[in-house]
């Protein structure tokens, strides 16, 4: 029969091997840093920790049992100091996992997105548009394939004008071609309404120019039309004037240059000075509507007079942002648009 004594030294014993074989257990199955904690809590505490517990159950035991208890002890203890450690380096190497996990992909992001804007043309033809038209102004619009009936021979340029010549235009066939000028769309609206007419036409218009800082093979222009029963010369520079002022600052000066147009008579050249500038620029040409167009349009010239402008888009958005290349305006070049 054994000792109650040597009962007892061999429960210690065992209640070791149940200490390393749960605490192991415990380490094991830790899925985070919080269960190893934990375990590392209930295990290995020193405070309230089951091996704390069999550390002081040595003082109990026989003298005898001491020595092998104590080894027991030891071993158990670094057995589950091994664990732990194990298990921490475990979770630690699982952290790209965690990391995933902890992204709250519902959050909005932090990344600034870069906006985009009109381009520096697009601008212009929108402010154009709003500044005629609180002078009255609505807009029209035009085909750029054309016929030749509305941009040369309704305008009063017969087949045998120059302005026709095969080299200054992009002819598609005989009878149609890329619009070399807006001034087509006067025809157009005409063509369709009576007066009393306030028209603007912004758009594109095609030339075979030799391109330099000026001028392009493509280029926009905006075209006006005003006719009414005693419509004079003096409304058309009256409502240019108003729209360079608001357009490039009251200091800007308008000047009208005898010129000659087929589709208006008398024509002027309308040249620009802003900003105590000492060059005077060309924006377009313009003139009282000619009596020819207006027959051809079905309109009484004794009745209606009227008068028309165009003027290029290009140059006016230039002038405003001083840029002094046309070339910059199509190269779509972001360091440069962004700029507008
Ligand atoms: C005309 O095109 C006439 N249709 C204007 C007009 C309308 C006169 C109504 C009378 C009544 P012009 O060819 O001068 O005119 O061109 C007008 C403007 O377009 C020029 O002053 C210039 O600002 C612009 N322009 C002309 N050619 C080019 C080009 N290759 N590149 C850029 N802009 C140009």
């Amino acid at each position: 029969m054994s000792s109650p004594e040597a009962v007892d030294d061999a429960r210690a014993f065992a209640e070791l091997d149940a200490l390393l074989s749960e605490g192991l257990g415990a380490f094991a199955e830790a899925r985070d840093s919080a269960a190893v904690e934990a375990a590392r809590v209930e295990f290995l505490g020193m405070k309230q920790g089951r091996i704390k517990h069999a550390q002081e159950r040595l003082k109990t035991l026989e003298p005898s049992a001491r020595r092998g208890y104590g080894q027991k002890f030891n071993s158990v203890k670094k057995s589950l100091e091994e664990a732990c450690e194990e298990a921490r380096n475990r979770i630690g190497r699982s952290k790209p996992d965690r990391a995933v996990r902890s992204v709250d992909l519902t959050l909005p992001g932090n990344r600034e997105r870069r906006l985009g804007h009109t381009h520096p043309l697009t601008q212009t033809a929108d402010e154009l548009i709003d500044l005629f038209g609180r002078l009255g102004f609505e807009v029209a619009r035009g085909p750029e394939v054309e016929d030749v009936r509305h941009n040369f021979e309704a305008l009063n340029i017969p087949p045998a004008h120059p302005a026709r010549d095969p080299r200054d235009n992009f002819y598609l066939s005989e009878s149609s071609m890329l619009r070399s000028q807006t001034s087509t769309v006067q025809i157009r609206v005409m063509e369709k309404r009576k007066p009393p007419i306030r028209v603007v036409a912004i758009g594109r218009v095609y030339r075979p120019d030799v391109v330099d800082a000026t001028h392009s093979f493509m280029f926009h222009q905006i075209e006006g039309l005003m006719v009414d029963k005693g419509v004079t010369m003096a409304d058309l520079k009256t409502v240019l004037r108003l729209f360079a002022a608001s357009y490039l600052g009251t200091d800007v000066q308008i000047r009208f240059r005898p010129s000659f147009f087929p589709f208006t008579e008398p024509s002027v050249e309308v040249d620009m000075l802003w900003h105590g500038g000492d060059r005077w620029v060309e924006m377009g040409g313009a003139g009282m509507v000619d009596p020819n167009v207006f027959e051809a349009v079905g309109y009484d010239p004794e009745v209606y007079t009227g008068f028309a402008f165009g003027l290029g888009v290009e140059r006016l958005c230039m002038r405003r942002h001083a840029i002094d290349d046309i070339r910059l305006l199509y190269q779509n070049d972001v360091r440069f648009l962004e700029q507008f």
